[in-house]
This record gives structure tokens, C-alpha cells and sequence, in this order.
């Protein structure tokens, strides 16, 4: 299903996220820019050497905040790392640094030009995030964030059906009044 924000479609798919054929894609990284399972050793694997070249060179990124490498051998031009939050029972700060991480890829992707971006599940696998809350925060963030910044597309990739059912319904349940910047 799709949703338009201002100049924003905003979609979600089932898929893999390295295969997407976007501007940026953006990585659920940790804070060390270590590299890792799920999402983050998929776009390692596909994208060769030189994305880890550049994550070492940057040396890390904190929690709530992204940053961009070119993404070596796959279709998109980068690739975002967001760091977002470890689930550690929800009075941690973890709603606003999740919303953190999704702006803050955002800005990360326009900074580089980027017209469209694809976005997994940030911290609800490995970091423990319950998925109907992230997917909330993730759809709030974005139609309230993206338009101005002149995306024409986010894409949200989810890696099964149940989670994307959980963003589909996240995406439906969004009120027009919480894209505040319309
Ligand atoms: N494309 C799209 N989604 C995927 C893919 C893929 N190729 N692979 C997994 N997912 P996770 P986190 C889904 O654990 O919770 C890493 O080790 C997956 O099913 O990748 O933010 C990092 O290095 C889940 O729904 O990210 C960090 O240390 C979602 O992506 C830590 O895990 C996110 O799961 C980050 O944990």
C-alpha cells in the first residue's frame, strides 16, 4: 500500500533491503559500526569491501544518529547507518531515539542527494524493539520529516509478511495531523 505525504509516497514491500533500487538504502548498524548479523551483515555481504572501509574510517556513531557510505557493489548510490536503540523496557528514552534514527537517516540521505530511500525495521530484531511501536514511530517520523526535505519516495522493506502487515497497519493508522508539516 502506499501513502502520499506533500511530494512523499511513502510504501511498504516485503523484500531484502539490498536489493532495492533506490537512492539510499539505510542499515540497522550498532554504534561501533562493527558490522553484525540481519540487516547489517546482508548489506555488508552484498555490497563488498568498501562500505566497511568507509564505516572504519568514520569510527563510529551514536545511538540516535546516521551516517553515510557510498555502497559499493549494490543498485543503490548509499547507504545510511542508523544506530538505533536497544529495547530495554521502553523508560530508557528508546521512543525518541528511535524517532531520532529515522530522522536523522533521512537527513543523512538528503545531505547526499538522495530522492528515495528504503528503510528496514530499525532495532526490532537483534535490539529487541516491539514491532507495532517502532513501526508507529518509523511512519510518524517520516511523513512529518521527509516532505520537506523533497523525497519523492521512502520505502519500508519488511523481510517478512507478519512485520509487513505491522507497517501496512502502521501506515493506515497514521493520521493526516501527524504529518505536522503539511
Ligand atoms: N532486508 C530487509 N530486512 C531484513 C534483512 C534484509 N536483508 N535482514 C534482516 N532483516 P536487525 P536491529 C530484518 O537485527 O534490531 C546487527 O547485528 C529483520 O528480520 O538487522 O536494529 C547490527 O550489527 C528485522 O525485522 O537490526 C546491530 O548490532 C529487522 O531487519 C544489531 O544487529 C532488523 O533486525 C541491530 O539490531
Amino acid at each position: 500500500m502506499n501513502r502520499t505525504f506533500g511530494g512523499t509516497t511513502v510504501s511498504c514491500v516485503r523484500g531484502d533491503i539490498t536489493e532495492q533500487h533506490v537512492d539510499a538504502i539505510v542499515n540497522a548498524a550498532n554504534a561501533q559500526l562493527a558490522g553484525g548479523g540481519g540487516v547489517d551483515g546482508a548489506i555488508h555481504r552484498a555490497g563488498g569491501p568498501s562500505i566497511m572501509k568507509e564505516c572504519r574510517a568514520i569510527g563510529g556513531c551514536p545511538t540516535g544518529e546516521a551516517v553515510r557510505t557510498g555502497a559499493g557493489d549494490l543498485p543503490a548510490a548509499h547507504v545510511v547507518h542508523a544506530v538505533g536503540p536497544i529495547w530495554r523496557g521502553g523508560e530508557h528514552g528508546e521512543a525518541d531515539l528511535l524517532a531520532s534514527a529515522y530522522a536523522s537517516s533521512l537527513a543523512a540521505a538528503a545531505e547526499g542527494g538522495a530522492r528515495s530511500v528504503a528503510f528496514p525495521s530499525i532495532s526490532t530484531g537483534a535490539y529487541g524493539y516491539p514491532k507495532a511501536d517502532a513501526a508507529a514511530i518509523a511512519m510518524a517520523t517520516v511523513a512529518s520529516r521527509a516532505p520537506a526535505l523533497d523525497f519523492h519516495e521512502v520505502r519500508f522493506v519488511l523481510f517478512s509478511d507478519a512485520d509487513l502487515q505491522v507497517y501496512q497497519q502502521a501506515l493506515a493508522d497514521l493520521a493526516p495531523s501527524e504529518a505536522s508539516c503539511l
